[in-house]
């Protein structure tokens, strides 16, 4: 950052609050809750802050009571303007000291009506132009009203100068609930040890490398620590140095939301940015295909195409004696509402349906823990809201799978035309079939003929076998040959249509879930990863 002028800063803090706004926006219902009500805070906050420009710095006098915030304000601002007192606490609303011009609208919006506006340059050497100073109640009060002030202006202010005293240096609610919780915000964290006239020289020493070494530890490295005693006037001219160096650079109120950013972005991070989600594995996805096939019924639907080849060309190119038995038996794929061949425009629209039996509740169950497996397999080592919001993705739509799937079925072409060499068979057997009802009807005539004695029907012969009873048997004969090689032809036929529909079958089965399930998931992956990416950049 060194070398950096403050409007470079300024831009990426803008490029920063774009991203941050872009994974707000993709990270709904994909981010936790609290972290996306964060993003939010920070964001508002970043906006409305950066509309009141960078020329003044606001800077919080913050700590717990009595440790001097008042005194040190007092002290700082050459007035005395903030009670203090031996009453605890004392201070109940901020009060704002403010240098220069300017600021009404900022302190409107730090809702800071207590305000004092001052000479710039209080003493000759030092200019606190722009410099806003905030004299805060106390942090850890008993009194609720004081910490909600105090945590709605920490949120907000530009730098933080943690007033802490000799007997309270390290007490656990400043260092766990404020100094750990702003480790990002070092920048823009300065520290004044006061009441340091009650200490000897020794104990400042010791006092001032402890203080350090809990800085430390809360992760504030090398923040500056200032010896301060407001009632002796000790340091308070180094810190209202150090105030007008922060002051003057104008570098503060950028930083400071650089480092929420910083502190939103590690929190980020380790929610979602530490790994890549990969798309669906291909042996998941064919798992639950698998299980979507036998859902489907696409076995039943296959055998079904099978017979009802077999029962068609039996209707046409049977023996036609017995056809009639045939006919008695209902169409195997009629029965499912199948089979009529192709999907006219207004059946596609209006939805079509099988009348298939429902799935067994083997086959729905062994759906469910397909869709349970593929959750598993894409969610594996992802955090686990991003395994809820897959969960959600993918669930949903297993669970109305039947439904597409019948769908589906009902709308696919199936291998049922008639075969060529029915109709051909067919004529063959109706030539048969006249053949032998001449030859029985001649015989008949002859038999007849002989019981009363009449004279003789002229029977011609084929060699030795009378024409009539060679039309009768011979028709017979052959008509119930060629209707066993139907049967055969129509068997090795049906065996290839069954096939040819259950791969057809498995194909729209294996294209239904891919639409409804596979693609759906493999975006919602896509944009965890987008997302993963994206707090990932912000992170620097
Ligand atoms: N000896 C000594 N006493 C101090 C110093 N600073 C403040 N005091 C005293 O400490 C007491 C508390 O001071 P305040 O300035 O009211 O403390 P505060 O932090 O504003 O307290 P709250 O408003 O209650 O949060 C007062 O009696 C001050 O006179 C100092 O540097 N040295
Ligand atoms: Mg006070």
């Amino acid at each position: 950052m060194t070398g950096y002028s403050p409007s470079v800063e300024a831009d990426e803090l803008q490029a920063r609050l774009r991203q941050l706004s872009d994974i707000g926006e993709l990270g709904d219902g994909r981010i936790p809750a609290d972290l996306q009500a964060r993003i939010h805070t920070v964001a508002t906050a970043a906006e409305a802050r950066l509309g009141h420009g960078t020329s003044h710095t606001v800077v919080a006098l913050a700590g717990a009571t009595g440790s001097g915030k008042s005194s040190l304000f007092n002290a700082l601002v050459g007035e005395d303007l903030s009670p203090s007192g031996v009453l605890r606490p004392t201070t109940s609303k901020a009060r704002a000291a403010v240098f220069g011009e300017g600021a009404e609208a900022l302190l409107d919006w730090l809702d800071v009506p207590q305000r004092h506006r001052l000479d710039a340059s209080v003493n000759a050497n030092v200019s606190l132009d722009g410099l806003v100073l905030l004299d805060l109640p106390d942090h850890d009060s008993i009194a609720a009203a004081h910490r909600h002030e105090v945590e709605r202006l920490v949120q907000v202010v530009d730098v933080f100068c943690w007033v802490v005293d000799p007997q309270k240096y390290a007490d656990a609610a400043l260092h766990d609930q404020y100094l750990q919780r702003f480790a990002s915000h070092g920048s823009v964290t300065l520290v004044a040890l006061n009441q340091i006239d009650r200490l000897s020289a020794d104990d400042r020493r010791a006092c001032l490398v402890h203080l350090g070494q809990l800085l430390d530890e809360d992760g504030l490295v090398g923040v500056r620590i200032v010896a301060t005693s407001a009632t002796t006037g000790e340091g308070v001219a180094e810190l209202r140095r150090e105030l007008s160096a922060r002051t003057a650079e104008r570098r503060a109120v950028v930083r400071r939301l650089d480092a929420d950013l910083d502190w939103l972005a590690a929190d980020l991070f380790s929610a979602c940015g530490d790994v890549t989600p990969r798309p669906v594995p291909r042996i998941a996805r064919d798992a639950l295909v698998m299980a979507a096939i036998k859902v489907a019924g696409v076995d039943v639907v296959a055998d079904a195409v099978g017979a009802a080849y077999r029962h068609r060309s039996a209707m046409v190119a049977g023996w036609p004696p017995v056809r009639w038995v045939r006919k008695l038996r209902p169409d195997p794929l009629k029965r499912f509402g199948l089979g009529s061949g192709r999907v006219t425009g207004n059946e596609q629209q209006s939805v079509r349906r099988t009348s298939l039996p429902p799935a067994s509740a083997d086959a729905s169950a062994a759906l469910g823990t397909a869709g349970r497996d593929l959750v598993d397999a894409v969610a594996e080592g992802l955090p686990l809201h991003w395994r809820d919001s897959l969960d959600a993705t993918i669930t949903a739509p297993v669970q109305s799978l039947g439904d597409s799937l019948d769908r589906d079925v009902a709308s696919t072409e199936l291998p049922v035309a008639p075969a060529r060499w029915w109709a051909v068979a067919g004529a063959m057997q109706r030539i048969l079939t006249f053949a032998m009802v001449v030859g029985m009807v001649w015989l008949g005539v002859v038999f007849v003929a002989a019981w009363f004695q009449l004279p003789n029907v002229p029977t011609p012969r084929l060699g030795v076998v009378p024409l009539p009873t060679m039309l009768a048997l011979g028709g017979a004969a052959l008509g119930l040959l060629l209707a066993a090689l139907g049967r055969r032809a129509a068997s090795v036929g049906a065996a290839r249509r069954t096939r040819a529909a259950r791969a057809t079958l498995s194909a729209g089965v294996a294209r239904v879930v891919d639409e409804e399930v596979i693609a759906p998931t493999n975006a919602e992956l896509d944009v965890l990863a987008r997302l993963g990416a994206m707090t990932r950049k912000l992170q620097r």
